[in-house]
């Protein structure tokens, strides 16, 4: 795949993905309209949506249409939304700035930020189960995977590792990352994989892929924490060692953390191998792994 059609295929994904969250949450006429206007402050802000382009690619990848995987991709959106929003409030990172504006607290207030990454959680399951193109097994089975992904053994158990700092050295880090953001993107390529009604093989194979590249995603994340410049990133660079927090980027170091991205990155792309029309999945994970935000 050219480096043009990589794009023109991330924006075709990424749009859809817009589309359809823009329908989102409208606010018009509820006395507690605010509640959507909060929640759909943070969800259109205009992440790189990476989460539901990942489901919406594994779909087209198993036969499935990339329309279909949509409220699949959009309720990992939701959830991704929540985290971001309870992640930035005053007893967690305490952040002001989250992709190029003020965090939702700052603009709505604690208490309706907090009511915000409430209802979105709340909603994403909603999505799930109402997703008329989808058989019964296959909503069920996508609640299961997400409420795993986001759950109390999965991102927040992740969270909790972070805030206690609980994690020390590499294989710690390791587990963490796996938990606070491995699982939601391994959720996002199962839940395509789900909506085009693919089996075990590719499902496994679509978990492996994206557990690699959650962890080059969140040790790249950690290396621009370091080295971005703050305008181009959207949130506060050194905020990680500003909170304490243990780092792939302290631990290793930014060289061998270059390295440890570029290993997960390779062992992403063979678990997809000998799968025809994988082309765009392991442009993406090679992006990834030079992306600048
Ligand atoms: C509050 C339960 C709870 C969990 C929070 C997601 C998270 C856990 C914390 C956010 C901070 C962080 C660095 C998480 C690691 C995952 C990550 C790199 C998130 C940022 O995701 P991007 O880069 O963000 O996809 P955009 O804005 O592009 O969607």
């Amino acid at each position: 795949m050219t480096m043009g059609g990589f794009q023109t295929r991330y924006d075709r994904c990424r749009s859809a993905a817009e589309r359809y969250l823009q329908g989102l949450f409208p606010p018009a006429g509820k006395p507690y309209g605010r509640l959507q206007e909060a929640m759909r402050y943070s969800l259109l802000a205009g992440g790189k949506r990476v989460r539901p382009v990942l489901a919406l690619a594994f779909c087209e990848l198993c036969g499935g249409r990339l329309e279909e995987a949509l409220p699949f991709a959009a309720a990992v959106e939701c959830v991704h939304t929540y985290s971001l929003i309870h992640d930035d409030l005053p007893c967690m990172d305490d952040d002001d700035l989250r992709r190029g504006r003020p965090t939702c607290h700052k603009v709505y207030g604690e208490t309706m930020a907090v009511l915000a990454g409430d209802a979105l959680q709340a909603e994403a399951f909603r999505l799930i189960a109402g997703a008329r193109d989808m058989e019964a097994w296959q909503r069920s089975e996508a609640v299961l995977v997400l409420a795993d992904a986001c759950g109390a053994d999965g991102m927040v158990a992740g969270q909790v590792l972070d805030t206690d700092q609980l994690a020390s050295g590499e294989a710690d880090l390791r587990t963490l990352c796996a938990l606070k953001t491995g699982a939601l993107i391994r959720a996002a390529a199962e839940l395509g994989c789900i909506a085009a009604g693919a089996g075990e093989d590719a499902r496994r194979r679509a978990s492996d892929y994206a557990g690699h590249l959650g962890l080059a995603f969140q040790v790249r994340d950690d290396m621009l924490d370091v080295t971005a410049q703050e305008d181009e990133l959207g949130k506060p660079i050194g905020s990680d060692q500003a909170a304490g927090k243990r780092t792939f980027v302290d631990l290793l170091g930014l060289d061998a953390c270059a390295g440890l991205v570029a290993r997960e990155t390779a062992l992403a792309c063979e678990a997809l191998s000998g799968l025809a029309d994988s082309g765009f999945l392991l442009e993406l994970a090679d992006s990834l792994a030079d992306r600048r935000h």
